[in-house]
């Protein structure tokens, strides 16, 4: 995990068994405990580690494992127990939609939610849906802000969480890179009215120190040695070309 950055402490498999739910989703931790998976068609529903996760990274992959709905998954960050019916929530909600429906549009974003997604858990028509009221949408993803998710079809995700900086990767692709002033609280994986959804081989790890991993994927840039090597390289070919 976290290939595009250095300096990091190894990534260790997460312990799922003691995250908590919140809403009515049916979440079934798998035997590996590093995975769980949501079954059901549900409203708003969080299943999160219940501590304070600044500092830290979340990586893993996610998959719908059924054709059927096109709805929303994803993660929220800062979350703390009982804040999808809370006035006072104050948590990070990123969210991808497969297909394009009435309310939104297909794709992954990222929004800042501040109260209740699921007042009285019964809620349906959803500030979530419609990333209004309570969910102040902020951005849409780089390269899959307009695409939703694939069925049966695994993706890998990386999520770097401090209290000034959320990072999200793809397939080790940067999707969000925002700076702000964050809400600690917990990691958590996130479904909206989308059953079958597995979250697997999840671990953990030290966010990147932000004095040296600050969201650029580093580049191979020649260092000065080497590039003096090479320009000696090229005036040595065009002393041969002129014999
Ligand atoms: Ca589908
Ligand atoms: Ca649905």
């Amino acid at each position: 995990m976290l290939s595009g950055f250095v300096g990091l402490a190894h990534a260790v498999p997460a312990d799922l068994s003691d995250w908590e739910i919140d809403g009515s989703g049916n979440w079934t931790l798998q035997a590996s405990n590093d995975a769980v998976k949501q079954s059901l068609n549900s409203r708003p529903t969080v299943f999160f580690n219940n501590r304070d996760s600044q500092g830290t990274a979340l990586g893993g992959s996610i998959e719908v494992q059924t054709p059927g709905d096109d709805d929303f998954v994803g993660f929220v960050l800062g979350y703390n127990d009982g804040d999808l019916f809370a006035d006072t929530a104050d948590y990070i909600l990123v969210d991808w939609k497969q297909g394009t429906q009435s309310g939104w549009d297909a794709g992954m974003s990222v929004s800042r939610v501040t109260g209740s997604i699921d007042a009285g858990g019964t809620d349906t028509s959803a500030d979530a849906w419609t990333h209004t009221g309570n969910v102040t949408f902020l951005e849409r993803a780089r390269t899959l802000g307009n695409t939703g998710w694939d069925d049966n079809t695994s993706y890998l995700f990386d999520i770097i969480f401090t209290e000034s900086n959320i990072k999200v990767l793809v397939d080790d692709v940067l999707q969000f890179d925002i700076s702000g002033a964050f809400q600690n609280g917990s990691f958590g994986f996130y479904n909206f009215s989308q059953p079958q959804v597995l979250y697997a081989g999840i671990t953990e790890e030290e966010a990147p120190d932000p004095g040296t991993g600050n969201g650029e994927t580093p580049v191979a840039v020649p260092t000065p040695a080497s590039f003096g090597l090479m320009i000696l390289g090229l005036l040595g070919l065009v002393v041969t070309r002129r014999r």
